[in-house]
């Protein structure tokens, strides 16, 4: 396997605690474009953001047969070919609120303090040209923003989030797993009648590639239909771990009962860039997007969308997505049975009610 540690703390007072951030866009703006802009892309941090110099900065990698590697920042950026990949990144805790109106989570966060954060992924991955795993110092463009890991990050793709480590410090080359707290005592699934009396965490496998995901983003959960424009337009998007590509997604205005198939929006399409500085308007040209990935490749999502007749006299609209990927794994009906202490890999058909105004 391959540590990859940031090993970047932000400085503290004394006994402060570390404060974690989890900041998420609006769903509906969410299906707006295919490359979320960075001001609405979604953050994740465990422990405060760190301020890293990078004229100071190494990337120390260790565990190499011929010693030890040390690179600056320039050195990374000009003694290696640059790539970019277009890949989702998703946490492995997308959804978790669906699985706390099934039963609520004990906050188990240990006390992490002084620890800096790491994960592991196979070296396999980690080497294969085909497996396309960047270190970035660049997003949509730009210098990596702080909140996203400047001056480098590891970009996994097909990957959970969590092991795409931001503000990297070290690589290990080595035998065993990252004996960090989020490789080992986070980021795994369990059965629903495990709990926190009897969970063991090195009974299961760490997160690495996510099940197959989709989810309506518009309308909104208690939005409003209007009878009067005789038809429903509803959006979202869909992606699966493990570089397989979203082949379809059925959507249901009626509980599950029937199906329709909507319209992906992956490869060649054309969306509409946002203004500069992600002030949410429209306006700006439009652009091509990369053509479609090879085969096993396919580390974007897919948006997707349907425009159907409203169905004839219906007051109440219970809207459902499911989408199927390459392998054809599907998404569970419910949330119940894939329950789970730790709240992560909640991907069952994600429904949303609206009412429909006379
Ligand atoms: N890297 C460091 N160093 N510290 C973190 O807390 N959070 C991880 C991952 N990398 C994390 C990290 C998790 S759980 C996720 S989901 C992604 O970063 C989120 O990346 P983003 O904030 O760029 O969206
Ligand atoms: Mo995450």
């Amino acid at each position: 396997v391959l540590e990859i540690l940031s090993e970047y703390k932000a400085p503290r007072a004394e006994g402060q605690q570390p404060e974690a951030l989890q900041r998420r866009a609006p769903s509906e703006i969410l299906s707006e474009n295919f490359i979320t802009p960075t001001a609405f892309f979604f953050k994740r941090n465990h422990l405060p953001v760190p301020e890293v110099d990078p004229a100071t900065y190494r990337l120390e990698v260790e565990g190499l047969p011929n010693g030890p590697l040390s690179l600056s920042l320039d050195e990374l950026k000009t003694r290696f070919p640059k790539h970019t990949v277009t890949a989702t990144l998703q946490c492995a805790g997308n959804r978790r609120s669906e699985m706390n109106s099934v039963k609520q989570f004990e906050g188990l966060d240990k006390d992490v303090t002084g620890t800096t954060y790491g994960a592991s992924i196979p070296v396999g991955k980690a080497l294969s040209e085909e497996g396309d795993v960047l270190l970035a110092y660049e997003m949509n463009g730009e210098e990596l923003p702080a909140d996203h890991g400047f001056p480098v990050r590891a970009v996994v793709p097909g990957t959970v989030g969590a092991r795409n480590v931001k503000w990297l410090g070290r690589i290990v080359l080595s035998a065993e797993e990252s004996a960090s707290h989020w490789q080992q005592n986070d980021y795994k699934g369990f059965a629903p009648c495990t709990d926190w009396d009897t969970v063991d965490f090195k009974s299961a496998p760490a997160i690495q590639e996510l099940p197959v995901q989709s989810a309506i983003t518009q309308p909104t959960e208690g939005g409003v239909v209007e009878r009067s424009a005789e038809e429903v337009t509803v959006k979202g998007y869909a992606w699966s771990g493990g570089g397989r590509e979203v082949v379809r997604v059925d959507v249901s205005l009626d509980g599950g009962r029937t199906w329709q198939v909507a319209r992906l929006r992956g490869g060649r399409w054309r969306w509409r860039r946002m203004g500069r500085g992600g002030g949410g308007g429209g306006g700006g040209a439009e652009e091509r997007l990369p053509p479609p990935p090879p085969p096993g490749r396919a580390w974007a999502w897919k948006l997707w969308e349907l425009t159907a007749p409203l169905p004839e006299d219906a007051r109440e609209l219970e809207i459902v997505c499911k989408a199927v990927d390459s392998s054809y794994n599907v998404q569970p009906d419910s949330v119940g049975p894939i329950w789970n202490l730790r709240g992560v890999l909640s991907n069952a058909w994600h429904r949303v009610r609206v009412t429909v105004s006379e």
